[in-house]
């Protein structure tokens, strides 16, 4: 079967097979955290994203508050335990007791929830959630859930036609402050996942088989690990490239490797950063820095000698380096990024502000400068 499907591929002019594993897209990031509603309140201030649905005590989820924000077609879900009564709510809070504040849920809307995790359990994936509806007022819901890295799982969710704010359980709410201006962010461009030392690779092939997806060309091998980055990558993707999952494990380097860092710190593999598209970078690190957000920092140095091989960039390099914002060019085009120092007080999910320009890489001309800079910070906590 999968000679078949290589072949089809490969052969120009065969009519290429039916995805496998049809995906629309990212559905929600779900984290477990110790306070939503604080939660809430800094997605909304600080990030600039909207509350638009909740769940709590006062429409009838008696055990966990769950607050939905959005960012144009990004959505984030923050749950915390009120009182753990059920399985659920025990797996919330021990959650939180061994990871701290962590994504839980990595959802992924597909056109057919049976059908896909019918596909996946019989490719090996680790079945949680058995194919179920859920109904109220706005239409059904269909959802199912598997397995992956560490306490990490995939729900499946199927809303077409669905209405409603969230899901049923969930009643509209409006946003907690004024949304700024402009968003800061449309979509979520990638997840990444840290995974334990020699796994990235069972973890690709785990994606391969499981959901069809196939590896994108950027990574970082052993010649960069060894070099200065201390981890390894790759990188793969649905067949339309809109969800993209990079994995990443430490590399035995000179010194300890930040994702060693961040196991040592989550408890084990986990959600290590979150992407986040932007079409005006300028104005969302302007408004996320004035709103107290700290991005990490890039020697004056790196713009020295950017402006020789970045090429034209819609911002000026001198805007670049006022702000941090990293640029790297490839064969298709250029991007535009910047790095939050870890959220929260432990040494975890971090995240990034991506502006595309025909590039479908993730940075790799950035990656010394920026695993330098993550190595400072690393230096600062006492763990390098
Ligand atoms: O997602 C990526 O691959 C890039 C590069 O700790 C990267 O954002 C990889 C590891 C890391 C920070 C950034
Ligand atoms: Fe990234």
């Amino acid at each position: 079967m999968a000679d078949t499907t290589q072949q089809s591929q490969s052969t120009p002019g065969t009519a290429r097979q039916a995805d496998p594993f049809p995906v629309k897209g990212m559905d929600a990031v779900v984290f477990a955290v110790g306070n939503a509603k604080q939660a809430a309140h800094y997605y909304s201030t600080a990030f600039g994203m909207k509350r638009v649905a909740y769940s709590g005590p006062e429409n009838g989820s008696r055990e966990t508050a769950s607050y939905v924000l959005e960012s144009g077609g990004a959505r984030f879900v923050f749950t915390s335990v009120i009182k753990p009564m059920t399985e659920w709510g025990r797996f919330l809070a021990d959650h939180v007791a061994a990871h701290g504040d962590g994504v839980i849920d990595l959802a992924i809307e597909v056109p057919d929830v049976r059908a896909a995790y019918a596909y996946a359990v019989e490719h090996g994936a680790t079945g949680l959630e058995e194919p179920y509806d859920t109904k109220d007022e706005y239409g059904t819901v269909v959802r199912a859930a598997i397995a992956t890295y560490g306490q990490t799982r995939h729900t499946l969710v199927e809303r077409s036609g669905y209405d409603g704010p969230y899901l049923p359980g969930f009643v509209a709410a409006g946003p907690v402050v004024e949304s700024p201006k402009k968003r800061n962010f449309q979509a979520i461009d990638h997840c990444v996942g840290n995974v334990e030392l020699g796994m990235m690779n069972e973890w690709v092939a785990f994606y391969n088989k499981v959901m069809g997806f196939t590896n994108m060309k950027e990574f970082v091998g052993d010649d960069i690990a060894t070099e200065y980055s201390a981890l390894m990558s790759k990188v793969v993707a649905d067949g339309t490239k809109k969800v993209k999952f990079p994995i990443n494990e430490p590399a035995i380097a000179k010194k300890k490797s930040q994702i060693d860092e961040y196991l040592e710190f989550y408890g084990g593999p986990g959600v290590q950063h979150i992407a986040l598209a932007t079409n005006d970078i300028v104005t969302t690190v302007r408004q996320m820095r004035a709103a107290g957000v700290e991005f990490l920092d890039v020697p004056d140095s790196y713009y020295d000698t950017l402006g020789e091989w970045v090429g034209d960039t819609r911002v000026p390099i001198d805007e670049l380096r006022e702000l941090k914002i990293l640029a790297d060019r490839d064969e298709d085009g250029y991007l535009l990024q910047i790095f939050t120092k870890p959220v929260q007080d432990r040494p975890t999910v971090f995240f990034e502000m991506i502006e595309r320009h025909g590039s479908l890489g993730f940075g790799k001309g950035n990656f010394k400068a920026l695993f330098e800079a993550i190595e400072r910070e690393q230096e600062r906590r006492g763990n390098l």
